[in-house]
């Protein structure tokens, strides 16, 4: 018998947690609340889980010394949900030869050796920034030119890379089409907002602008609003954004959000799905792609709000 009195036969070492190391960006963004919050609710002790936490602040080398803490804690399996697509080859090797399973969630890293990480689930950023772009096909046919102020997201991200090849694919197809401006607002609202109003002293001839999250989104309103013009439907400034977080839905349902595309942070109940197949020998699939919708202010109810979760 063992000290929880259970017999050697088993009891003791079915109550055994599975110890997850969960790396996480930071707090930039409300798509990264609701993404952190995921983690929490679903790896906790009564699931058969113990999370440790960390926030990197945004910072990759704060990432990189948090999964070698993983490592010396001996963690079970390393969940990484990285800042930028480069720079992880190294630590990765050490946690592989301490044979910890590492899986990658939401954006995407470049690494020599995929056998790196066990496995990724996350969306599909060209996708997103392609959806986003066939609507303002439509919405802006007819338009003799159309000039488009373009925030982008923390650059070298996954995200970032995908919504701007997107919007630029876009530009190349559309020869009325063109990107006055393009600048990181690092997926943060204050800094949307700084960079948007740099841009209104430069130029008010603009007809989109194309923020690359919600929080972004909120600081180009702000400073729209705040330069005197109107954004969103009926407007003098179309807004596209990406995440459809809750308070980005909201945002779209008063019309002052055109077009959003959804990003789903809901990755906790994914991440468990794929540790579970690992725990039971399976091997899962390398990418999960997430299927994602959109939003038209002028679709957009009430009810379509209220039933999200996020
Ligand atoms: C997308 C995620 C991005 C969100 C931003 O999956 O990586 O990071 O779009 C967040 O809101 O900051």
């Amino acid at each position: 018998k063992d000290s929880n009195n259970n017999t050697a036969a088993g009891g003791g070492s079915e109550n055994k947690l599975i110890v997850v190391g969960f790396s996480q960006v930071g707090a930039e963004s409300d798509w990264r609340t609701a993404n952190s919050q995921s983690m929490k609710d679903t790896f906790t002790e009564a699931n058969g889980y113990k999370l440790i936490f960390d926030d990197a602040q945004g910072k990759q080398d704060n990432q990189i010394t948090a999964i070698r803490n993983f490592i010396q804690q001996e963690v079970d399996y390393i969940v990484v949900a990285p800042i930028g697509e480069t720079g992880w080859d190294t630590v990765l090797q050490e946690a592989k030869d301490a044979g910890i399973p590492v899986i990658i969630v939401d954006r995407m890293i470049d690494v020599a050796k995929d056998d790196l990480f066990y496995c990724w689930v996350g969306s599909d950023f060209r996708k997103e920034g392609d959806v986003a772009v066939a609507w303002m096909d439509k919405e802006l046919a007819g338009k003799d030119e159309v000039k488009i102020v373009h925030l982008q997201g923390t650059i070298g991200s996954s995200a970032q890379i995908g919504r701007t090849e997107g919007l630029e694919a876009g530009e190349k197809a559309h020869s009325n089409w063109e990107i006055v401006a393009q600048q990181t607002g690092e997926f943060t609202q204050a800094k949307g907002q700084e960079v948007m109003e740099s841009i209104l002293k430069q130029t008010t001839d603009i007809d989109v602008v194309y923020c690359e999250n919600d929080n972004m989104a909120f600081g180009a309103i702000d400073a729209i609003e705040a330069a005197g013009m109107k954004a969103g439907v009926g407007g003098d400034i179309v807004v596209v954004s990406f995440d459809a977080t809750n308070a980005g839905l909201t945002m779209t349902l008063d019309q002052k959000i055109n077009y959003n595309v959804e990003c789903n942070p809901l990755h906790g109940p994914r991440v468990a799905k794929l540790i579970e197949q690992i725990e039971a020998g399976q091997i899962p699939e390398k990418l999960a792609y997430v299927e994602e919708k959109a939003f038209d202010a002028r679709e957009m109810t009430k009810e379509i709000l209220d039933a999200r979760s996020y």
